[in-house]
């Protein structure tokens, strides 16, 4: 079973990653981590902070040795450049306590009120620092973990942005390798050039207009065996599992599997994808409206997630609130932030879903060692060519 938890405060010293349960023996690709880390912070839309601040590198507490994992915890930490400017707001020790700084206005829909009125905190920025999506570098670090990891049974997970502010990106049919090629070198990670020339307008002007906009992306796994997740039990089932871990990014409020709400308005007849099979293939689909996932378990099509992001709720012209002081009408506080992070909520999503299915796979193919967990796969793949 993998574990995976994070610690942190956006200004604090810097991120935690914790990674219990990577099977012994698995190459730490440094390079590609770094890379990853860097698809999250990029990104059109992006604040003064992620694109010019942060450097989000890493140092390894623990785990890896001589660059293979060896079974023990992974902890990874990841410095916040940015702490050098808010050592005393952040600082853990009482004699820096400065009322003066207590923020009280909260911002609609952010975690500021809510998470004040949970945990009975006078200033907002308790709560602000740890819901603050500087958080996800450090699920970025463990998700990479876990793209290694899958990578050694050639499993693959991507994504791409489908729409912004309303601005739809064309469906295309293209290879994983095209669609890796041509991602990586969008600034909006989106597919359609032209909606993305309306994308980079809309994220202008919204800037111009002290507003934020929300979008829709898409994360795939391609290679995916099929018999992860299972039908016998509600909190096995695979799919619910990714509907949490895609809902736990912050700004996301929708989250569909394949047709998705779309398959709901249409026949049985027009949903579900025929069986077919052939000897070189086994089973397969020519469709895919299941996005590779049937009664809460893999069906070894491509897994298909699509999630809806609110847009991010720190607007330069803000929302009318209530300051929680004096409980006086006032408009909500201003805070340095993003315009649009719909690319960047992307990446998170490909680490979300690598977690997700490199969980699954260890519960299924279990060991200790990557050397066992690999016999283990073969021999399961042999068994479904044999059935
Ligand atoms: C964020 C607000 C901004 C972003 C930050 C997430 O930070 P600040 O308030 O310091 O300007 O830059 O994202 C990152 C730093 C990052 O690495 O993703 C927020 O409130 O969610």
């Amino acid at each position: 079973m993998l574990r995976f938890f994070t610690a942190g405060e956006s200004h604090g010293k810097g991120l935690i990653a914790f990674l219990e349960g990577i099977p012994a023996g698995l190459k730490i690709d440094f390079e590609f981590i770094k890379k990853e880390m860097k698809r999250r912070r990029s990104g059109y839309g992006r604040g003064k902070r992620s694109l010019s601040i942060e450097k989000d590198e890493i140092e390894i507490i623990s785990g890896i040795r001589w660059g293979r994992t060896i079974g023990s915890p992974i902890s990874i930490f990841i410095p916040n450049k940015d702490y050098e400017n808010w050592k005393e707001i952040l600082s853990p020790y009482e004699e820096y306590k400065n009322e003066e700084l207590y923020l009280t206005k909260p911002r609609p829909g952010h975690a500021d009120l809510a998470g004040a009125l949970k945990f009975l905190r006078e200033d907002l920025r308790d709560i602000l620092e740890r819901s603050s999506a500087r958080e996800t570098a450090a699920r970025v670090v463990a998700g990479a973990i876990c793209k290694l990891f899958l990578k050694e049974f050639n499993i693959e997970i991507l994504s791409f942005t489908k729409e912004i502010g309303g601005i739809r990106a064309k469906a295309f049919k293209l290879p994983l390798e095209e669609i890796i090629l041509k991602t990586e070198s969008s600034p909006l990670r989106c597919l359609d050039p032209e909606a993305e020339r309306k994308m980079k307008i809309a994220i202008d002007e919204a800037k111009k207009n002290g507003d934020t906009l929300g979008g829709i992306f898409t994360v795939c796994a391609y290679n995916v065996p099929p018999g992860l997740g299972s039908n016998s039990q509600w909190d096995l089932k695979i799919d619910g599992r990714i509907a949490q871990a895609m809902m736990s990014i912050p700004g996301v409020k929708g989250v569909e599997i394949g047709r998705g709400f779309d398959g709901a308005r249409k026949k049985g007849s027009q949903v579900h994808d025929p069986i077919y099979w052939s000897k070189e293939k086994g089973f397969y689909r020519i469709t895919n409206n299941a996005g590779g996932i049937e009664g809460g378990i893999t069906n070894g099509e491509v897994i298909i997630v699509r999630c809806a992001m609110k847009p991010i709720p720190s607007l330069m012209k803000p929302l009318q609130s209530v300051d929680i002081k004096t409980k006086k009408s006032c408009s909500a506080m201003i805070v340095r932030s993003d315009v649009c992070v719909v690319p960047s909520a992307g990446v998170i999503g490909e680490s979300m879903l690598a977690y997700v299915v490199a969980d699954e796979f260890i519960k299924k193919f279990g060991g200790d060692s990557m050397k066992e967990i690999k016999v283990n796969y073969e021999n399961y793949l042999k068994a479904i060519k044999a059935f």
